[in-house]
């Protein structure tokens, strides 16, 4: 591999600017690899990002090409590291490839069945599955355990208002228990709910008090290869059609998630935000956030937006979230914590009627289905998660590895996004079409080749069509590496790395699957494959 190649070649490829002044006065210049860029401003040419100077590209081409160089010297920056050291280790059992073909076949090709046992590196999720640091385990010991009135609910209730600015708390067990009460109490049947791109558990507890889930987001989403620093920005010209034609009193709310998780993890612009605002309120609208990996959307506005590279990533948090009225949180993604949750509302009597309706599916309104020990971790967890070291290493690690099969031609979605990287597997495979599950294929070879789980995100996922019974055919399909937080090295990235490319090589040979058996209800998690 010529080591020239990795440099990024700054080239005048894209932008179309969507979604609000800032984004207007920018020109994005993206390199060669699709992964570095360099944003040229209307008023002063400034280089962001890690787009390069050409006198350090120079530099680094003076040195002998038999020099070993670190990832951070072949892009010309100086590489990153975790902001803690390891204290305690789990073992991982490592399988042969024979185990590993049973264990498959035992799982029905899903890697949701699989034993974590029989796993090496677990890239299924980032959900549930971070480090937590000596002061969480610190603070576990602290758990009030009171049925009522614990003190740890009052220390989360501190910590999200201090950090995400919210008035009213009201803890539960995860985000999807937050989602059912939210969706419950802010939704008329009948009523559409606009949003930047659908995530499952949203969109079905959406679906299930009757709404009507309308996708808003903006086109180049869709699109695996399209460059735009954020992908995740809602089309404010879609959402004002749909509330001129259907009227502002049959919208429940839009619903917009900080980094889009299935649109590959892709960040909202502050301006889009504040211009969502805008139009929102001239129409009498609630605008409620999905805040669940909204830390991670922060460090992207403070890499790519006008205006915000001094600012701390607890201040763009603190901003952005002030330009809604509630959110919901899956605390195991940002906040680091195992298991946990929370609702948060500015509006007195939206915050009764929850506080009212938690003690009948979660807990009572000051444990939420939660330990206070389990309440404890994640206060403290929210406070480290804002920190800007952490969530710098933390993205930096997901983009090591995006560096890495980008530099190998490996179809990934790009820009790379916050907590994983998503291989396109319609790419990967083209002579697959999308009913032989092409990214479901995928996370089976891959866990074949070396043990390492990931996750489908692709047609198995987006279910069926509930008028014609049909299966939704999505524009993205997907394969999901997802890197959980503060537990993986450098070292596991290049072993993903070396799989997904040793598994790219053998792609010819893929004959895709068939699915044998389908639940109702999110059928990804359990759904049984054969091989064709
Ligand atoms: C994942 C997890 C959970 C999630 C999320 C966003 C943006 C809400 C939730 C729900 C777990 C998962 C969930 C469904 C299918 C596959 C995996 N995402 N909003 O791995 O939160 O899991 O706590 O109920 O990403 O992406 P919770």
């Amino acid at each position: 591999m010529c080591r020239r190649s990795l440099f990024p070649q700054l080239l005048k490829r894209t932008i179309k600017p969507n979604g609000g002044a800032a984004d207007r006065r920018s020109i994005f210049l993206w390199g060669q690899d699709d992964l570095h860029f360099a944003r040229v401003n209307v008023e002063q040419a400034a280089y962001i990002g890690s787009a390069q100077p050409a006198d350090s590209i120079r530099r680094s081409n003076e040195m002998s090409p038999n020099t070993l160089l670190t990832i951070g010297q072949q892009f010309s920056r100086r590489s990153w590291a975790e902001p803690w050291k390891i204290k305690m280790v789990e073992p991982l059992h490592m399988s042969s490839r024979e185990e590993r073909e049973k264990a498959l076949h035992k799982a029905g090709f899903n890697t949701f069945l699989l034993r974590s046992d029989d796993v090496y590196i677990d890239l299924l999720t980032d959900s549930g599955t971070g480090a937590m640091s000596d002061r969480q385990w610190a603070g576990m010991m602290l758990g009030d355990e009171a049925y009522a009135g614990s003190r740890n609910f009052y220390h989360l209730e501190s910590a999200v208002q201090k950090f995400y600015g919210y008035k009213y708390i009201v803890p539960t067990h995860q985000g999807r228990g937050a989602e059912h009460l939210i969706s419950k109490v802010a939704i008329k049947p009948g009523q559409y709910v606009p949003g930047n791109m659908y995530f499952t558990t949203t969109r079905l507890h959406q679906e299930l008090a009757g709404g009507i889930f309308v996708d808003v987001i903006i086109d180049e989403a869709h699109d695996p290869q399209i460059l735009h620093p954020f992908k995740g920005n809602i089309d404010l010209d879609k959402l004002e059609t749909l509330i001129k034609r259907e009227g502002a009193d049959n919208i429940a709310y839009v619903s917009v998630a900080g980094t889009v998780n299935m649109a590959g993890g892709q960040p909202v612009s502050m301006a889009n935000i504040k211009d969502l605002r805008d139009l929102t309120k001239r129409h009498g609208i609630k605008l409620f956030l999905d805040a669940t990996r909204m830390v991670e959307n922060a460090f992207f506005i403070q890499e790519r937006e006008d205006g915000y590279a001094d600012k701390s990533i607890a201040e763009i948090l603190r901003e952005f979230c002030g330009y809604s009225d509630a959110a919901w949180m899956s605390a195991k993604k940002d906040s680091l914590v195992n298991i946990g949750g929370w609702l948060a509302v500015n509006d007195e009597e939206m915050f009764e009627e929850l506080r009212n309706l938690v003690v009948v599916y979660e807990g009572l309104h000051t444990y939420g289905g939660l330990a206070g020990r389990d309440l404890e971790a994640m206060a403290i967890g929210i406070a480290e998660s804002v920190q800007d070291e952490h969530i710098q290493s933390r993205i930096g690690q997901v983009r090591y590895l995006g560096e890495l099969l980008t530099t190998w031609n490996i179809p990934i979605v790009h820009p790379v996004g916050g907590h994983a990287i998503f291989l396109d597997a319609k790419a990967f495979y083209p002579q697959l079409e999308q009913i032989k599950f092409p990214a479901q294929t995928l996370a089976a070879e891959l866990y074949l080749d070396s043990g390492i789980r990931s996750m489908e995100r692709g047609i198995a996922s987006a279910g069926r069509n509930a008028e014609t019974g049909d299966h939704n055919y999505p524009k993205l399909e997907l394969t999901r590496l997802t890197i959980p937080r503060r537990v993986y090295t450098q070292a596991h990235m290049d072993v993903v790395a070396e799989s997904v490319r040793a598994v790219y090589e053998n792609r010819d040979q893929t004959r895709g699957l068939k699915m044998v058996h389908e639940p109702k209800y999110l059928r990804f998690f359990q759904a049984r494959f054969e091989r064709l």
